[in-house]
């Protein structure tokens, strides 16, 4: 691995519509020509990726007929035949068309709802028949700018019955795909339902098959709103629910910067790395899925850039993998982490068989215990901090 040149085995897989942004934003036109995904297939092959995910739209455009679809998916397939790439992760395209402004599963026209759930299951045929194991689901459009213009109850209603009713579908086709939610807190509404990887948990599990439904979190979402991603992902894992992971960079609240992995909190990605890669039982991979980048190559480069962006995500994985394998296996560090307790908040507040009684009775946790005393200890956690940037920064 010292060389950092990808392999299947990593299991790096990339959206469609990230290499193939044409880079049009809201303020100018695109800067690039668009990506036949045939080339992207071949190209994210040869740049060591394992896998491609898409839209429907990305892949067969918006409105074709079932013979244009049939040809566009002959040829796609026959691409990753040629190169072994696989397609783990499929999703819908529930936001570019005007029709779904308001919204796809929450619009508050039940005809668009109905359409949208039509479009998704058209879409969930050609997944399975690619063999993808993920669907993801953004709901970008589903939210509001104005609070008195959507019932929120009423719309957290739709987006479950909508789910329960795929979920159901999937089951009654024998697909053998799971959901994967994706929290995002604003861009494109001004409030998006479902904006953290908390709401997205607590909604999970009021959903019928809830067990067959797990979460997408995404670095920059959860960065916008300014919250920890690395304690979104722990608890997504603790909750048994990380079934997908969106891997790109973001500094802090502002619009969502979908830039190149590690390109922007550095030490959040150091902290990432370590847990997926370290966070499992006996110190190994706590996740076992496509490590999956959705980005955007800067507005600014070329096409060359584009692939030089692609490799970048890449090779900063394996680097920070590298790093956070250093920082593991770094005797110091060890020490460091004992010192500091780490591993001591894994044994039980109460022995074995201990009920509140015993603790009422044991006069060691309360009338004999020396707060002070307790309270004087320094927890030496800069000390790890800053073992962790001299690995980080190849000091160590
Ligand atoms: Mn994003």
């Amino acid at each position: 691995m010292s060389d950092y040149l990808p392999t299947p085995g990593d299991k790096f897989s990339f959206g469609l519509w990230t290499v193939g942004w044409p880079a049009r934003d809201p303020f100018g036109a695109a800067t690039r020509p668009p990506l036949d995904p045939v080339e992207t297939v071949h190209r994210l092959a040869d740049l060591g990726a394992y896998g491609v995910s898409f839209h429907d739209d990305d892949l067969v455009p918006f409105g074709s007929d079932d013979g244009e679809r049939a040809a566009v998916v002959s040829r796609f397939r026959k691409a990753l035949d040629e190169t072994g790439l696989v397609v783990p992760m499929v999703t819908t395209n529930l936001f570019t068309h005007p029709v779904f402004k308001d919204g796809a599963f929450t619009a508050n026209d039940r005809a668009v709802r109905r359409y949208a759930l039509r479009k998704v299951m058209r879409n969930l045929d050609l997944a399975a028949e690619l063999g993808a194991e993920t669907y993801v689901f953004w709901g970008g459009r589903e939210g509001s700018e104005v609070d008195s213009a959507k019932d929120i109850r009423a719309a957290l209603d739709r987006f479950r019955e909508g789910l329960d009713v795929l979920a159901s579908y999937v089951i009654d086709c024998e697909y053998g795909i799971r959901f994967a939610l994706e929290p995002k807190p604003n861009e494109p509404r001004g409030d998006i339902l479902l904006p953290t990887v908390g709401h997205a948990l607590a909604f999970i599990s009021t959903l019928e098959h809830e067990e067959m439904v797990g979460l997408n979190p995404e670095v920059g979402h959860e960065q916008m709103s300014n919250l920890n991603f690395v304690h979104a992902v722990a608890q997504t894992l603790w909750h048994g629910k990380l079934f997908h992971i969106d891997l790109n960079g973001q500094h802090g609240p502002k619009f969502d910067q979908d830039l190149v992995f590690g390109h922007g909190d550095l030490i959040s990605a150091f902290g990432l790395v370590d847990l997926l890669e370290h966070g499992g039982p006996d110190g190994g991979p706590a996740y076992d899925g496509p490590r999956h980048f959705d980005y955007k190559p800067l507005r600014t480069e070329d096409i060359d850039g584009v692939w030089q962006s692609a490799a970048a995500n890449m090779r900063t994985y394996l680097l920070l993998k590298e790093r956070a394998a250093a920082f593991r296996s770094d005797p110091e560090v060890q020490e460091a982490l004992a010192a500091s307790g780490v591993p001591d908040l894994s044994t039980p507040t109460l022995a074995e068989g201990e009920t509140f009684s015993s603790l009422v009775a044991d006069k060691t946790a309360y009338e004999q215990f020396d707060a002070d005393g307790a309270a004087s200890r320094g927890c030496g956690f800069g000390r790890l901090d800053q073992l962790a940037i001299e690995h980080l920064l190849g000091a160590r």
